[in-house]
């Protein structure tokens, strides 16, 4: 039983957009995942800024194939329709632009500011809070449309966890202590996400990327980095135009721009005596 449920009406009275999620807006009980959801809408026509929410997932997705877990009635799991008029190779920014847009939004409401551990994590106290997932569809080597997935854990305490992710993911209530109003937060979370794609759109790609350095916890930090086969480890000193991390390789000091992989944290190197 959902106590609070997120339901069109509240979610109309909260929204202060123009787009997203005020033409066609479906809200499940249960779905298999808001993107494969939000995906066959868009290959039946449906336009930039539909959304697909969802109370709970059976098969929630992360990248590679991984599964987002997705419990009922306590988070928040919702996908939008875009169709983003910028040149290919910047589209990877969407993902770090979705990223800041989460972490402005979160901090205004509960006077934390996640960091984003690029490129797609949103982490409090060091715990994963919220993940993103952008799918393109590719038509006639142009892009289609994409879709941007976001799920936020919000109202999750503990033990609604899997032991396995216990350790490693949080919630704004295992943050904060305090249960928050899942409506406000998605209401909150589509205006600024609204706002920096509408900056993406418009080319502002610097304030973008300028803004995302100021909240990625993963700059000037020892990094590992992991792609298949590919292991590299050096320190993570930039983000590139098209949202690529360049780092520059420990031993030989090559310089390398990394896309779409695994980065975890490595200890920072010992002073010299
Ligand atoms: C992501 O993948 O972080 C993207 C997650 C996107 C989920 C949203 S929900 C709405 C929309 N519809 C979908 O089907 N998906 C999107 P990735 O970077 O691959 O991280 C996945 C990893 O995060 C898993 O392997 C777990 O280790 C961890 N994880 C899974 N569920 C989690 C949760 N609820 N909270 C925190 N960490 C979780």
């Amino acid at each position: 039983m959902i106590k609070t449920p997120i339901t069109e009406n509240f979610l109309q009275n909260a929204l202060q957009t123009e787009v997203f999620g005020r033409g066609l807006v479906e809200i499940r009980e249960r779905i298999s995942s808001t993107n494969i959801r939000a995906k066959k809408m868009a290959l039946a026509g449906a336009g930039e800024g539909t959304l697909v929410v969802a109370e709970s997932q059976t098969a929630g997705r992360g990248r590679l194939g991984r599964i987002w877990h997705s419990p009922p009635g306590l988070n928040i799991y919702f996908s939008l329709i875009l169709k983003p008029e910028i040149p290919p190779p910047r589209i990877p920014l969407l993902t770090l632009t979705a990223g800041l847009a989460g972490s402005s939004a979160i901090g205004s409401l509960i006077g934390q500011a996640p960091s984003v551990k690029w490129p797609n994590d949103l982490l409090l106290q060091n715990r994963k809070i919220a993940g993103i997932l952008a799918e393109m569809d590719i038509k006639d080597s142009r892009v289609s449309f994409v879709i941007l997935g976001i799920g936020i854990n919000v109202n999750l305490a503990e033990q609604d966890l899997p032991p396995d992710l216990r350790n490693q993911a949080g919630s704004l209530l295992i943050s904060t202590g305090k249960t928050w109003d899942r409506t406000e937060i998605l209401a909150s979370l589509l205006g600024e996400l609204e706002r920096y794609y509408r900056l993406l759109c418009q080319g502002r790609y610097d304030e973008i990327l300028g803004q995302y350095r100021q909240v990625c916890q993963t700059l000037k930090t020892r990094v590992r980095f992991v792609q298949q086969e590919t292991v590299i480890e050096g320190t993570a000193i930039d983000v590139g135009q098209s949202g690529e991390l360049i780092v520059e390789r420990a031993g030989d000091g090559e310089i390398l721009y990394l896309n779409a992989g695994e980065v975890s944290s490595l200890p920072a190197e010992p002073e010299e005596p």
